[in-house]
């Protein structure tokens, strides 16, 4: 049995759909496959995808299992169920051991730095000529990986190919135009039902630069009214990790990030960085901007 699965602490709509539309192409050339994963499922893979006929299989570990690992390459970060030693492929697009994958794997290593690892699977049922065979929930789900991964496109990891797979996948699921909007909007009420989960999922702490506070958190929302509306559950969840914090809050609709701090001596710091909009106790950014890419932007200043 092929066991295609990805990372341990949780998982995003883009590994979810990634181990789930692999494991279809295996078993499409005949090769027994199953989807797996033990991690949770966090706010990027709404209901409505929840519910639909193909999911994730059930597992009963065997001694023959040979595992192909989705999304994540860092031997830290594997599913449970990962027995190292019977590792016979990595499909990814995160940096760091591409390398080591490469020596060990030869060709059966594919870490490509793309903005959706759904992209690289879509191409590779093209590659097997059997894209006919998508069916219309393996396209939503490829679809959304995709939007979520290059936040609608507008991320920076965004490429050509992600915009190209998306777009073919359209065709397969023959979706309205604003499929889109209404997957980020699904996303946002799982958030909105509850925001101190939602923000205290993704609070990053540790952040070593003296630009930046230690901690750094990051929501994604498609229309940030009701959110902004009460913004006293934002700080009081990320008041309780400590008193110097920043928020990356991207408003998909209006294509741009806000950044909300614990104090105005951070937000002039993150305005120099970012040359943003002041207002009274936020910044309005004009741009989208990934939590990564704020530190990296951080790490060059001198
Ligand atoms: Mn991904």
């Amino acid at each position: 049995m092929k066991v295609v699965t990805s990372g341990s602490r949780y998982i995003d709509i883009d590994a979810y759909a990634g181990c789930i539309a692999y494991s279809y192409l295996l078993n499409l050339k005949g090769i027994n496959s199953k989807a797996v994963s033990t991690a949770k499922l966090n706010e990027s893979i709404p209901k409505n995808l929840l519910e639909l006929d193909i999911k994730l299989d059930d597992y009963i570990p065997t001694e023959e299992d040979e595992f192909i690992i989705i999304d994540v390459s860092d031997k830290k970060f594997f599913d449970s169920i990962v027995k190292e030693n019977k590792i016979i492929k990595v499909i990814d697009h995160h940096t760091g051991f591409e390398e080591y994958w490469k020596r060990r794997l030869k060709e059966d290593s594919k870490i490509e730095f793309i903005g959706a690892v759904a992209t690289i699977i879509f191409e590779l049922y093209e590659k097997e000529k059997l894209q006919d065979k998508i069916t219309k929930d393996i396209a939503y789900l490829m679809m959304s990986a995709i939007l979520d991964n290059t936040l609608n496109f507008k991320a920076k990891v965004t490429t050509n190919r992600d915009i190209i797979a998306y777009k073919k996948l359209e065709q397969i699921a023959k979706t309205p135009k604003e499929f889109a909007s209404k997957y980020f909007l699904n996303c946002q009420k799982i958030i909105e039902k509850d925001l101190k989960k939602s923000i205290e999922n993704d609070t990053k702490i540790g952040i070593t630069n003296k630009n930046l506070p230690n901690i750094f958190s990051q929501l994604t929302v498609w229309n940030k009214n009701k959110i902004f509306e009460n913004k006293k559950i934002i700080y009081d969840t990320l008041n309780q990790f400590g008193n110097e914090w920043i928020l990356n809050f991207i408003c998909l609709e209006e294509e741009q990030s806000y950044m909300i701090a614990s104090n105005n001596l951070i937000l002039q710091n993150i305005q120099k960085l970012l040359n943003g909009k002041m207002q009274e106790n936020y910044i309005e950014c004009g741009e989208v901007w990934l939590r990564k890419e704020i530190i990296k932007k951080a790490e060059k200043v001198k």
